[in-house]
């Protein structure tokens, strides 16, 4: 792997923002692939992250920092992630679950989507499931896309399931899920249309599902 790309990857996890964002512009300019940094080393920051996390070498204000590093070299790495959409493909609503306030990825969805022409309604985090019911009344959607990154949170999805089939309106849009503890399992069992397992698969499966 480049070392550009194992030096962002390190500020972002050391949460250094400034000298991640000046080390992403630099990248970019010497022609390192914009997916290549959003892939190996932000998300895959994150990913570590998590794991320090997990075994008590980092605590939450390690994690925060962390993610405002990435969430603030996101918006340096935007225009060169997406293009200027030639044509409106479809509407999608997207949320981050009831319990949940993780946005990072759901953002990615919503920035990539909206890359490749569609109309976003974002509900933001924490979605109670009458939420996504109401926007799919007032937004009249192709898609409803729900996150959930903590895997108690993965309950408010089968609710938010249950929500849309009781307002009658599950039949109208299409549902998918994502999130790093999602699986297509899961995704079957709450009967949602598909699981993506992150942003690229989701826009190239609500291509599909239109056509
Ligand atoms: C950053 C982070 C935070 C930040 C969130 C900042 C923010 N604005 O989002 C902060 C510090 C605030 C935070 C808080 C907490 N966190 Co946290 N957090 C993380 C961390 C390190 C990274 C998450 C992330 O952003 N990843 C990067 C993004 C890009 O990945 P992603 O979200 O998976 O999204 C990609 C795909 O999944 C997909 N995708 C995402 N959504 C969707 C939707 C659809 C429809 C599709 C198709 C695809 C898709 O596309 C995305 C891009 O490719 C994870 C570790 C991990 N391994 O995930 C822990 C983690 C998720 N957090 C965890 C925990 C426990 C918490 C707290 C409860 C801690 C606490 N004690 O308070 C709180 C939660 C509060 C709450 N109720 O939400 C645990 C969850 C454990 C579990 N299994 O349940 C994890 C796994 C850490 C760990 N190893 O223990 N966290």
């Amino acid at each position: 792997m480049s070392e550009a790309i194992e030096a962002i990857k390190d500020w972002v996890i050391r949460g250094k923002r400034k000298e991640a964002i000046e080390e992403t512009r630099s990248a970019l300019a010497a022609g390192v692939d914009p997916g290549m940094i959003m892939k190996d080393a932000l998300i895959a920051a994150m990913s570590e992250v998590g794991r320090r996390y997990s075994s008590g070498e980092f605590f939450l204000p390690q994690m925060m920092i962390a993610a405002r590093a990435m969430t603030e070299v996101i918006p340096v790495l935007k225009p060169h992630l997406i293009g200027e959409a030639a044509e409106k493909r479809g509407k999608a609503v997207v949320g981050t679950v009831a319990g949940d306030f993780h946005d990072i990825g759901k953002n990615i969805v919503k920035m990539m989507l909206e890359g490749a022409g569609y109309d976003v309604v974002d509900l933001g985090v924490d979605v109670a499931p009458d939420k996504f019911v109401e926007a799919v009344q007032k937004e009249a959607p192709n898609f409803v896309l729900m996150s959930a990154l903590i895997t108690l949170t993965m309950e408010s999805m089968r609710r938010t399931m249950e929500a849309l089939n009781a307002a009658g309106v599950r039949t109208k849009v299409r549902v998918g899920v994502g999130g790093a503890p999602l699986t297509q399992k899961f995704a079957d069992e709450i009967g949602a249309d598909f699981y993506g397992e992150d942003a690229y698969a989701c826009v190239q499966t609500c291509n599909q599902l239109l056509h």
